[in-house]
């Protein structure tokens, strides 16, 4: 079957008018989550029941053979599935857009938990062949790194040439992109895979009876490609990393330039025929490169070659979080990329000279902006400085670049930022992944919704009608009854699928605070004990979602869940009313099972540090209802809602951040003023958890001992009002039902063809043949 739809694939690929008078866009990203592409295709295709039944009478059971397929884990999260919504977008609107990535031999560890603790196995999913790829060796690119850089001066003008160079092949895999009702545009996600350049040994050091040495410079270049990095946490500081974000950057350029070539348009006119976007700064070396090839390979001299860099670049900004911002030590650098460094070198000079003279005493300004400092290049100047527009992803995100990690660079060019904020791939996380709802839907309002998302408001409608809302909590029903079902047979608990769903999935970090989530848990057993009235109904709740490996503090909180489970499940007085499951493994597909089946939607960052989040969006158009913060995207799902369909908390981003700025906050005065917030913190170290010892005191500590960092024990007490209130709401079913659909309605702007219809209009300044037509 999969022959048969890469046939099709291959079929229609030839049909895609790839036509030489359309603008190209190349999305490069170091993280591609697609997820299985099997099931999705089928879907799309709209041929899943015919495939369904006639295997079937092969006697094969096509569920079976889709949990066969690899789901590749080549990101580490929401800006990984981000670049594979957008690739489907983006194919969807008639867009000639390709993706430009890494292919790891081992993607994101697969995580298995042990006793209670996250231990992480490597994630081979390349160990049965990957169907839907295809090797073009003919393709390859070669990436040259550390070496000498000598200067020349020839006919008055200055020729670099870069000798002693370490050569590394970069071969390239293709795998198709296609997405809805759009046979005739096929696009193309690019995955770079390192090989030596030469396939044989090193024979210079084999003769030598160096064998050893021989082996490892194999091995020394296909490390590049070898694993991704898991943390989403930390820049390393390694040099394999930044290996690795030049060698797809020079691989996916030149194969660029190639391609340019072979259109025969005149190279100045290069911005108008191809836009590069830059998905965070891990490919801002797009910049320099495009500046080396342009120079260095085709003569242009440098004000020329600037010109079209900037006009052929554009980036993304997706974090706000200091730790998260890319420096390079600047020996580190220069010695592997010397002619890169050079160019950074000569862009940061130029640069520094303009702001010198157009900002003459501000010395701050002067200071602030340029891109080497300290020793470190930092990658997040230069692709401000390198780029024709700077983006956030969601407006509470973009005015906090402009009026403060960028507030700087906002007065020098206020012109480039701007707001695009992030969607989701409605048809992967809705249509396919919720096939019931899917047809409920359809039946309702028809099938105009798969193309364009905001006819989900055509459901509004139905809101107070009696039957139509009962058979949306039927599909509810159905989809939590699957989560159980999975739970039992892959982690063997069971779970109460007439319990309310209350989940939380996404990479564990103390700013998405999961530990807020813990010690409302925490306070509602408490409180069961006192009074087993306390609570209406039952709960379940659902946790998922991984820790970098190195991140200790992340680790404890999943070990705090699992101990926290097992108290509870342990404990005859409250188990009926509450149960906790961690799910093992959280990715892609398991999302596609959870998000169907989810009650309550738990987004509860510290305002102002989620810089979106898209797990939001894709609770809520499966019917699920926010209980968060004014943080990232939450504030624009509140503005679609309206503040009666979501249940919003906590401290405002503007007051988070003066706090950080002017200090006057204490944790140790709540903890005293607030007796049974007191008693749950006191309880993570306490012998509440009998066998746990001093395991939690690091969390303890954060809270108090640190000042608490992310206003947990702040937004305590908010937090479980909006709790209680939402629960109110929960027992009173026709209301919920009447609140899920409203959310499911209103979900339709959170579609990436939104998002991408957008970034083609504005930033890329591409023609869409289908969402023109919308509009
Ligand atoms: C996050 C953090 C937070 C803690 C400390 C250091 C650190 C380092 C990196 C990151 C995340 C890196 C970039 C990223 O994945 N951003 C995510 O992008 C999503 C798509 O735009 C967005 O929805 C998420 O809010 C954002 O965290």
């Amino acid at each position: 079957m999969v022959l048969l739809l890469k046939e099709t694939i291959s079929f229609n690929r030839a049909l895609t008018k790839n036509s030489i008078s359309t603008k190209q866009v190349y999305y490069f990203s170091m993280e591609f989550l697609i997820g299985r592409l099997l099931r999705y295709y089928l879907v799309n295709m709209e041929v899943e029941e015919l495939v369904r039944e006639s295997l079937a009478e092969l006697h094969i059971n096509l569920d079976d053979l889709l949990e066969q397929e690899a789901d590749p884990g080549l990101g580490n999260g929401g800006l990984g599935r981000l670049a594979a919504c957008f690739l489907d977008s983006m194919a969807f609107g008639g867009i000639s857009g390709h993706g430009n990535g890494i292919r790891y031999k081992y993607g994101l560890f697969e995580q298995k938990i042990r006793n209670g603790f996250q231990t992480e196995l490597a994630d081979n999913w390349l160990k049965n062949d990957y169907p839907w790829e295809i090797r073009r060796a003919d393709k390859s690119v070669v990436v040259k790194f550390k070496g000498n850089v000598q200067t020349e001066c020839a006919d008055g003008k200055l020729v670099f040439y870069h000798e002693d160079y370490e050569p590394v092949l970069a071969v390239p895999y293709d795998i198709p992109v296609m997405s809805y009702d759009n046979p005739s545009n096929i696009n193309n996600l690019r995955l770079w895979s390192a090989e030596p350049v030469s396939n044989e040994l090193d024979f210079a050091s084999f003769n030598r009876g160096d064998f050893n040495q021989a082996v490892s410079l194999r091995s020394g270049v296909e490390a590049i490609s070898y694993i991704l990095y898991p943390d989403d946490c930390s820049r390393s500081g390694k040099e394999l990393r930044l290996k690795q974000e030049y060698f797809f950057v020079a691989a996916g350029l030149g194969s660029i330039m190639r391609s340019f070539k072979k259109r025969n348009f005149p190279l100045g006119d290069f911005s108008r025929w191809v836009s590069i976007h830059i998905n965070d700064t891990h490919p801002v070396l797009c910049i320099p490169e495009l500046m080396r090839i342009l120079i260095d390979e085709e003569g242009l001299g440098w004000d020329q070659a600037w010109n079209i860099t900037v006009n052929s670049i554009s980036f993304t900004n997706h974090t706000i979080m200091p730790e998260a911002l890319e420096k390079w030590p600047v020996n580190l650098f220069k010695n592997l990329l010397p002619r890169i460094y050079m160019i950074v070198e000569e862009i940061d000079r130029r640069f520094k000279e303009r702001t010198a003279k157009q900002f003459i005493d501000d010395v701050q300004l002067i200071q602030n902006t340029q891109i080497i400092a300290d020793g470190h290049i930092q990658m997040a100047n230069l692709a401000v400085i390198g780029s024709s527009s700077v983006n956030g992803v969601a407006s509470l995100h973009t005015m906090i670049l402009k009026q403060r990690v960028f507030s700087d660079y906002f007065r020098i060019f206020g012109y480039k930022f701007n707001n695009k904020t992030n969607g989701v791939n409605h048809r992967r996380f809705l249509l396919a992944a919720n096939p019931l709802l899917s047809a409920l839907i359809t039946e309702a309002i028809g099938p105009g919704w798969k193309k364009n998302a905001e006819e989900l408001e055509n459901l509004l409608i139905y809101r107070e009608d009696a039957s139509f809302l009962e058979k949306l909590a039927q599909v509810k029903s159905h989809n939590k009854t699957q989560l159980v079902k999975y739970v039992k047979e892959n982690q063997g608990s069971d779970l109460d699928s007439q319990s309310m769903f209350d989940v939380q999935v996404k990479r564990i970090h103390a700013y998405k605070r999961q530990l807020l989530n813990i010690l409302k848990i925490m306070h509602l057993y408490n409180q069961l004990l006192e009074n087993p009235n306390s609570l209406p109904g039952s709960h379940t709740f659902i946790f998922g979602g991984k820790a970098a490996p190195g991140y200790h503090y992340a680790k404890t909180i999943i070990k705090l869940i699992n101990t926290l489970a097992e108290k509870i499940h342990k404990e005859s007085r409250v188990r009926e009313k509450l149960q906790i499951v961690f799910l093992e493994n959280f990715n892609v597909s398991l999302g596609e099972l959870v998000y169907p089946a989810a009650d309550i939607s738990e987004q509860i960052s510290t305002a102002s540090k989620e810089a979106s989040g898209t797990g939001n969006m894709k609770f809520m158009m499966n019917g699920a209802i926010t209980i968060g913060t004014l943080d990232g995207a939450n504030v624009e799902i509140k503005e679609a809602v309206g503040e009666k369909n979501i249940f919003i908390f906590g401290l405002a981003a503007e007051e988070v951040l003066r706090y950080s700025s002017e200090g006057g906050y204490k944790s140790l005065d709540l903890y005293y003023s607030n007796q049974s917030l007191r008693l749950c913190v006191d309880q993570l170290v306490n012998g509440f958890f009998e066998t746990a010892g001093e395991e939690f005191r690091v969390i303890f500590d954060s809270l108090l001992l640190y000042n608490d960092d992310y206003f947990v024990l702040r937004d305590f007490d908010t937090y479980l009002e909006a709790y209680k209130k939402l629960q109110c709401s929960y027992t009173d079913k026709k209301h919920w039902q009447g609140l899920s659909l409203f959310n499911i309605a209103k979900s339709g702007i959170f579609s990436s063809d939104r998002t991408i219809r957008e970034y083609a209009k504005q930033i890329w300044k591409v023609n869409t043949r289908r969402f023109d037509s919308y509009i």
